[in-house]
């Protein structure tokens, strides 16, 4: 229970700043007030998870929930653009997310990929910005990797191979590899972010990739579950679409019992990686433990 008011705590704290950075400098006065609204709007709920992850990840090394706040928000941008974009009808075609109309359902489509397209602006301005991120040297390392993990050779591609399989059909190696990109590369950046902010070793940094590389795929496994299992009312949005589209996913290549299986020994994987840092490791732990026995 500790661990759930945690995360609720870090999701206010998120939610709040990011309410703040979306009225800075007049955005919601100045040009087109529909499109603040939306970016507002697509930037809303959710569970925060991956801004969690990056401050709780910074805390291992003693950064301040303050100080890593901003790339956290930043890095939120970003996945809450991925979103907005991944429901529009040339993508999933999706109409609920969130428990809400989907950003181009609610607004319309153009207005949806501008929002979309500024969230992503907008997250390279918070983490470029010195009256956001401090230290220079954090920040142009942070710049850089966001770029990396968001971009044509991480999110981006990642998605671009999920489009293609629709096509075509992944096997299992392939599929683990596009998972890798889609929605791992996101966790990674957010696990690598607290240690550039802590100033991290390189054992310590290697650590966290490890673990977030076995986080992402436990919580894709584990979205993926919900998915086939899952109920679309406490998810917040519509079950069963990769069956119905005939999706190769892990669950539907290795069955439901063989994906809970992996999904299990995913987050004692996890858990290995942080051996090093002991007791400290704990939240990051509980919320490998977490993403896998989530059901929304
Ligand atoms: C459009 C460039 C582009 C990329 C989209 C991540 C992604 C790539 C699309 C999301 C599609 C999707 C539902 C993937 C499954 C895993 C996932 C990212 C789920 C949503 O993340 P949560 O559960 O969402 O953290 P909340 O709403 O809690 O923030």
């Amino acid at each position: 229970m500790a661990f759930v008011s945690d995360l609720e705590r870090v999701g206010r704290l998120v939610e709040g700043r990011l309410a703040e950075l979306l009225t800075a400098d007049g955005l919601s006065d100045a040009g087109d007030a529909r499109l603040a609204e939306a970016m507002r709007y697509a930037a809303c709920g959710g569970k925060r998870l991956r801004p969690f992850l990056l401050i709780t990840s910074a805390r291992l090394f003693g950064v301040s929930e303050a100080d890593a706040l901003d790339p956290a928000c930043a890095l939120e941008c970003i996945h809450c653009y991925s979103l907005v974009h991944d429901d529009l009808p040339a993508m999933d075609d999706d109409a609920l997310r969130r428990g809400r109309p989907t950003a181009h359902i609610a607004f319309d489509e153009a207005t949806a990929i501008l929002a979309g397209d500024a969230l992503l602006t907008l997250a390279f301005e918070i983490v470029s910005d010195p009256r956001y991120c401090a230290d220079s040297e954090a920040r142009a390392e942070l710049i850089l990797l966001l770029a990396k993990a968001a971009g044509w050779q991480g999110m981006v591609l990642g998605q671009a191979l999920d489009l293609a399989a629709e096509r075509g059909g992944l096997d299992k190696t392939r599929i683990a590899g596009m998972q890798a990109l889609k929605t791992g590369a996101l966790f990674r950046f957010a696990c690598e972010a607290g240690a550039v902010l802590g100033r991290a070793n390189a054992a310590q940094r290697a650590a966290l990739v490890a673990y977030a590389s076995a986080f992402g795929q436990a919580f894709q496994l584990a979205d993926d579950l919900l998915d086939a299992e899952g109920d679309a009312k406490a998810l917040g949005k519509a079950v069963a679409k990769d069956a119905g589209r005939g999706k190769a996913t892990l669950v539907a290549l290795l069955g439901i019992d063989a994906a809970k299986e992996r999904l299990r020994a995913l987050v004692a994987e996890a858990e290995g990686a942080l051996s090093q840092f002991g007791e400290r490791a704990i939240t990051l732990i509980e919320t490998a433990r977490f993403v896998a026995s989530r059901k929304s």
